[in-house]
């Protein structure tokens, strides 16, 4: 396939690549390169709609409804575990076509082994082949629809499991702003909370793309008209780019009563009010336009990036400015640097004591759920296995298995989500440690369904959802960060352990049950200790990355803080004369960074589709007949 490519015209090409070179001459590269690649991503990308939100918010109903097919699993007791791209149909993937994607790999699947990975298998056979993912971990469902109300656009079904400040919902915002917008599900229940908002304020640096959708309006008798005129309020405050940004009530409760209505009258009165027709009128006019789209974001990137020089850049202003028996202009950057000077003595102690940390609460979470899996199974056995039946018993002996894959898994989750969180004390953003924990990196290929799986609908209960939850999501964020060669260890090792027991019990079903108690404990010990180990591997991999990272990030801001310091300290040497001159030259920089940030809006204010300027997409959306729920 020929590599595709961009057109930009003359302006939009001096915003971005001025800007750039502005910008890595300010030691600002990270926007720059941003930048170039959002650009990238933009000749090669359909445009696509990321939706995102916190845990059961709606997200997937969301996306079943504005596609007008069940293509994402949906249910109180099932979380997405695994990013789903629904994709326009092609010649390569035709409609219900679905397909597991991962680094540079491709296989058709049938629908119920892509709904396997993307919760957990409802339908999966006990005592069949071991899953996929033991060895080769697929990175995303894709499945091709011809979607009811967004025909050519792809939708990504994200999981909200972690919330919005989880690695992988940060992964979700990257991806938005290489390929489209941004739909933010929120819940017609409760206002935006501080999460959402702190999240909304980082996307803003590289998402233009932003749409509200509030769900599950049929269960207020406002419609959840309050709660979004507080979510306006709220986002003035915290986020004041997307205060006018287009939010509407949905319900996709109500688009399914549609789906199922005889009478067209009341299907269609049914459907414009599930307000379905009206989101998705919105997410055409705003992201039909994948190049606009990509494009605005790559703008919006560089802006930010301006914003942070032009800040920096008054800072030098100012020390310049002060006269030199005013006390000392660059006292808070002296501070600052004597502080980074101190993390660079002790940061590599830190970093030691910090794994350690992380290690001892990985083996207590170890110690702990195994020990609760091995009492109540012991219980369980005692009482179920005598009067079962051959299916009854390799049900049983498979629920076992589930629940034992959800503790390797809930172990590397966390364990993944401490390493993040660490790395991110460490360099002050969490986007930069989920950059240095994803080596190799740049791929987005790396999105990396969860391999665990589990059988919601068996009885027993046994099975907390959060905790299944945050096991899933782990591993697949595992994957995803390029780590899933470290965690994926104990995920291998309990598919043969627990497996072992399963085809126990279905081999040899008149075995007693003392021999199925010791084996319950055998089989306990060996995940314990195969676990532990898993996390030292995952550990011992792990560390010379975060090293690499965090003294290259230590050096780079050593150095940007001297640049100031030392200059400050060449201006009280100046004479009147040079130091004039040196204020003209800051200052002649800081028109340049002014120049190109009108530039860049310019360019943005252009791009953005005719009649949707930020006052016409309060007054948004455009619905026929009823009444519309949106604040005024
Ligand atoms: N009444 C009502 N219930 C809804 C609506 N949308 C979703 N729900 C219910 O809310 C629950 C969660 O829905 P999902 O679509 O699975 O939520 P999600 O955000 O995809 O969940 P995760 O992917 O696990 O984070 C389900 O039980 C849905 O039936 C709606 O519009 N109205
Ligand atoms: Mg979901």
């Amino acid at each position: 396939m020929p590599s595709p490519r961009l057109t930009v015209t003359r302006e939009q090409h001096r915003a971005i690549f001025g800007t750039g070179d502005l910008l890595k001459r300010h030691g600002l590269d990270d926007y720059a390169e941003r930048a170039r690649d959002g650009l990238r991503e933009t000749a090669s990308g359909q445009p696509a709609v990321v939706v995102v939100g916190e845990v059961k918010r709606g997200k997937s109903s969301l996306v079943n409804a504005l596609t007008g097919r069940h293509v994402s699993p949906v249910d109180v007791a099932v979380l997405t575990a695994a990013f789903l791209r629904v994709v326009p149909p092609s010649t390569e993937l035709p409609d219900d076509g679905w397909a597991l994607v991962g680094q540079g790999t491709r296989r058709r699947v049938s629908r119920q082994e892509a709904w396997a990975v993307l919760c957990a298998g409802a339908d999966e056979a006990p005592g069949a082949d071991p899953p996929p993912g033991g060895d080769e971990s697929p990175g995303y469902v894709e499945v091709a629809a011809a979607s009811r109300w967004l025909p050519g656009l792809t939708l990504v079904d994200t999981p909200g499991f972690g919330g919005l400040e989880s690695a992988h919902t940060r992964l979700a915002r990257w991806l938005a702003a290489r390929a489209g917008g941004l739909l933010v599900v929120t819940d017609a229940g409760q206002v935006l909370t501080a999460p959402e908002l702190r999240f909304l304020t980082e996307a803003a640096e590289g998402v233009e793309t932003v749409i509200f959708a509030v769900t599950k309006a049929d269960r207020y008798p406002d419609g959840g008209r309050q709660v979004m005129a507080e979510n306006r309020a709220l986002l003035r405050l915290h986020a004041p780019r997307f205060a006018d940004a287009p939010m509407l009530t949905v319900s996709a409760a109500l688009a399914g009563e549609a789906a199922a209505a005889d009478d067209q009258e009341i299907r269609t009165l049914l459907e414009r009010e599930s307000h379905i027709p009206a989101l998705a009128a919105v997410l055409r006019e705003r992201i039909a336009d994948g190049r606009s789209v990509g494009l605005a974001n790559v703008l919006r990137t560089a802006a930010s990036g301006l914003d942070r020089l032009a800040a920096h850049l008054d800072g030098q202003l100012r020390g310049l400015a002060a006269a030199a028996d005013a006390g000392d202009p660059v006292q808070a950057e002296r501070e600052a640097l004597d502080e980074l000077r101190e993390r660079d003595r002790r940061w590599r102690l830190d970093l030691e004591r910090d794994l350690g940390r992380l290690r001892q609460s990985a083996v207590r979470d170890i110690g702990r759920l195994l020990d609760d899996v091995r009492d109540r199974w012991r219980l369980r056995i005692s009482r179920e296995w005598a009067g079962t039946t051959e299916a009854g018993a390799t049900q049983l002996l498979a629920e076992l298995d589930s629940e034992l894959r959800l503790v390797a898994a809930h172990v590397a989750g966390q364990l993944q989500d401490g390493l993040v969180t660490m790395a991110a004390e460490l360099f002050g953003s969490v986007d930069a440690a989920v950059e240095v924990l994803r080596p190799a990196t740049a791929e987005l290929d790396g999105l990396a369904p969860s391999p665990a799986r589990r059988r919601p609908d068996v009885g027993g209960g046994a099975i907390d959802p959060a905790l299944a939850g945050s096991a899933l999501m782990g591993v697949g964020l595992a994957g995803r960060l390029g780590l899933a060669g470290a965690t994926m260890g104990p995920l291998g090792l309990v598919f043969g352990g627990a497996w072992f027991l399963v085809n126990f019990g279905a081999r040899r079903l008149r075995v007693g049950r003392q021999r199925l108690d010791a084996a319950l404990a055998e089989s306990v010990t060996a995940l314990r200790t195969e676990l532990v180990g898993a996390v030292d591997a995952a550990i011992r991999e792990c560390r010379p990355e975060l090293v690499i990272g965090v003294q290259e990030h230590l050096t780079a801001e050593v150095k940007r803080v001297e640049a100031v310091v030392q200059a400050a300290e060449r201006t009280t040497r100046m004479s009147a004369g040079q130091r004039a001159e040196r204020v003209a030259a800051v200052e002649r920089e800081l028109a340049a960074v002014t120049a190109h940030r009108n530039l860049v809006e310019r360019q943005l204010g252009e791009l953005s589709t005719p009649g949707t300027s930020a006052v016409a997409a309060a007054s948004h959306p455009q619905r026929p007949t009823t009444p519309p729920r949106e604040t005024p």
